[in-house]
């Protein structure tokens, strides 16, 4: 018995079909593609474990970077890097879920009216800390400092932090910042 030998009406039918669906469905791919290209998608707020802030028509955040370079460090050594926020909006930004990628990397918001506590990653931080929420006026800037310290953790090489956290910004619903460094030797002493 050999497939190409079928003739019946019904084979006939089957391998029409096939290639039809194949094409409706790359066809449908295509168009999907096509309309998000088109269509401004909403910013993705890529973290799950950061809760979705309802947004505040008005408030507008703008950062001066997103990465900062540390250099290189020591093991033993502790380097900071400071991110500044202004709000630019007519509203007031709101900041929450503050938290960092790693329990070798600490962060510290420094508002007008007072600063942050120390935040670390989610699972270390205090109920204080997790629950916190700073507000930024128009017009006011606020500080963010993030701080690594390779001892807690130690490695060699390249490595990258980040701190993120919610803001009521619809263009910012999560902040990232990053620091980069590359620590030299002596890790596993
Ligand atoms: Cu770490």
């Amino acid at each position: 018995m050999q497939k190409a030998n079928a003739t019946s009406a019904g084979s006939a039918a089957k391998g029409f079909l096939i290639p039809l669906v194949v094409i409706a469905v790359m066809a449908g791919g295509v168009a999907m593609a096509v309309y998000r290209a088109a269509v401004p998608q909403p910013p993705q707020a890529s973290y799950s474990e950061i809760a979705p802030v309802e947004a505040t028509v008005g408030a507008s955040l703008a950062i001066d970077r997103e990465e900062a370079e540390l250099g290189e460090m020591t093991v033993e050594e502790v380097a900071s890097a400071t991110f500044r926020l202004k709000n630019t909006g007519t509203q007031p930004v709101e900041f929450s879920q503050v938290r960092t990628s790693c329990m070798c990397t600490f962060a510290k918001i420094a508002l007008p009216d007072g600063n942050s506590p120390e935040f670390n990653m989610a699972m270390h931080n205090d109920a204080t800390a997790n629950t916190w929420k700073g507000v930024l006026a128009p017009g006011e800037e606020a500080l963010v400092t993030v701080t690594y310290k390779p001892s807690l953790m130690p490695v060699e090489g390249s490595v990258a932090r980040n701190v993120k956290f919610a803001t009521t910004d619809p263009q910012n619903p999560v902040v990232e910042l990053g620091v980069h460094a590359t620590v030299k030797g002596g890790a596993t002493g």
